[in-house]
């Protein structure tokens, strides 16, 4: 298949991911159809563009009517095992992702990361490592710039970072890139998938069909990740293997913390460890993004950057807008906006990156993964606990010392939170949740959160 004129392709999902194949197929004189499942009335704008676009929206009932498909391309929101999907595959057609398709048209080598959290993080700031260094890099996918506008777009010389989730690499079958990077697994989406294994090998597809001339970094400090590199690293994993650690482990890792130093121990040519930048040199706070940073590090490394060249990049880069982003400080409480924590992990990753009392926003719409582990942080770190959404009660009943209040919306919950912060205090908004129940997005939320702040008179 070449994705090319003479072929019939079907779009499932009208979305960011399925507009974006869209787009691209057409223009390269493909016939496609599309389906979306909302009603025809909500998405009649989009039909409208499409059509525009010389595509045909098919109703999700006539898809059965379709005939000489060569395949289906299938948007992440869309479950794989939902009936739909299944009707498609009935008639032998086969079902891609985005990025499957994304791959076979990218002539850039792919630097592929994944993780429960932190990749969007990770994967910027490889971007960005790499452009400092002086390289063409770019990066889409799961971070919300479809990965296959990057693919289409880039040159055989420069690098394309994707950010990958599980949900689009369900549906790969040939995707390969050059380099994969998986950061940490934990508990998330276990509204999707039927157990934490089967998302756990969902994730590890990234490297399913590496070689040995590829490579693959992971994080030695995940439990889960610990056991792929104990017990079966050499079965699965047939790429080159660099794995980092916030410790001191120069024996099991290539990248280390020494004496407060970025520590890279090459794999090939000169052994001697170099330092690569300090820990302080990035302005990202916490534990785990020492890993993110390192992750970054080290695939820019596997790029070709040369060590000298990582410290400038590491120094430069800010956080990223709703992960532990600092919006302002109001009457010495200073406000965090970490609407991306998505899931109970990443809170607690949050929660463990700061010394100071801690009032947390947090609730939303569930993902049924447990809260008790949060729970014992929350009791552990912080000074007060407010909970929203369809997940309060949920959440606060994992929660034993912590006063709890509840509120009904952001404004309400920053409020409570002021209410029961003192100066010198952190209000930290980490929901470990997805947003869909109160908000639009966690863009939204975030912002939201930012105007019941900055909207506030100053008490
Ligand atoms: N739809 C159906 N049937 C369904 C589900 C959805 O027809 O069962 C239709 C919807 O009506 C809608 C379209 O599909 O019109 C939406 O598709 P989508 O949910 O795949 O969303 P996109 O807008 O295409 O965005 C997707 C990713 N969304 C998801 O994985 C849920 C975006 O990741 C990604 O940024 C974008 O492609 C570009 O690559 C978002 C996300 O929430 C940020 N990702 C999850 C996460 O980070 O936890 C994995
Ligand atoms: P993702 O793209 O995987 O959702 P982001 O880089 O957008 O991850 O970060 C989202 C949130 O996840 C951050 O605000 C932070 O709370 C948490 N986080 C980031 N990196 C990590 C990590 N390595 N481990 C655990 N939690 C993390």
């Amino acid at each position: 298949m070449n994705f090319a004129g003479g072929e019939k392709i079907l779009v499932i999902g009208l979305g960011r991911s399925g507009q974006a194949v869209l787009e691209v197929l057409r223009g390269r004189g493909v016939d496609v159809f599309a389906i979306d499942e909302k009603p025809r009335a909500e998405i009649a704008e989009t039909i409208a563009q499409i059509e525009a676009l010389g595509a045909r929206y098919v109703a999700p009932d006539n898809v059965g009517e379709l005939e000489g498909l060569s395949c289906a391309v299938l948007s992440p929101g869309v479950p794989l095992n939902g009936p739909l999907v299944r009707k498609i595959q009935t008639a032998n057609v086969p079902v891609y992702s985005e990025i499957e398709v994304a791959y076979r048209l990218c002539k850039a080598p792919i630097i592929a990361i994944t993780g429960t959290k932190g990749k969007s993080t990770t994967a910027s700031l490889t971007g960005h490592l790499l452009r400092t260094a002086g390289k063409d890099a770019r990066v889409g996918g799961n971070i919300g710039n479809p990965l296959i506008y990057e693919a289409v777009a880039a040159p055989p010389e420069s690098w394309v970072v994707a950010e990958v989730s599980s949900f689009q690499l369900e549906t790969i079958r040939s995707f390969h890139p050059r380099i994969s990077v998986v950061l940490n697994i934990s508990a998330d989406h276990l509204d999707r998938y039927h157990s934490m294994d089967e998302y756990i090998e969902a994730k590890y597809r990234v490297f399913a069909n590496q070689t040995e001339h590829d490579m693959f970094i992971g994080n030695l400090d995940d439990e889960i990740l610990a056991l792929l590199h104990r017990h079966s690293g050499e079965a699965r994993v047939r790429a080159k293997q660099l794995w980092f650690t916030v410790g001191d482990d120069s024996r099991h890792a290539t990248m280390y913390v020494r004496d407060g130093a970025l520590t890279y121990s090459p794999v090939t040519g000169d052994p001697r460890p170099v330092q690569i930048a300090r820990v302080e040199d990035s302005s990202l706070a916490g534990q785990h993004n020492v890993q993110n940073v390192m992750a970054a590090a080290l695939a820019a490394l596997a790029a070709g950057v040369e060590p000298r060249d990582l410290r400038e990049g590491i120094r430069s880069f800010s956080p990223m807008s709703h992960r532990m982003q600092p919006i302002g400080e109001v009457d010495g409480v200073l406000y965090v906006d970490d609407s991306k924590a998505t899931n109970p992990g990443a809170v607690i990753a949050a929660l463990r990156s700061y010394d100071k009392p801690i009032v947390l926003i947090a609730g939303g719409k569930p993902k049924k993964t447990d809260f008790t582990e949060l729970g014992r942080i929350v009791d552990e770190r912080a000074r007060a606990l407010v909970v929203i959404g369809e997940a309060a009660g949920d959440i606060a009943a994992h929660v034993y010392r912590t006063p709890i209040q509840r509120a009904g919306s952001m404004e309400e919950a920053v409020r409570a939170a002021q209410s029961l912060a003192q100066p010198g205090d952190i209000i930290l908004l980490s929901p470990a949740c997805a947003s869909f129940d109160m908000f639009e997005s966690a863009e939204d939320r975030g912002q939201k959160f930012a105007d019941a702040v900055l909207g506030s008179p100053a008490r």
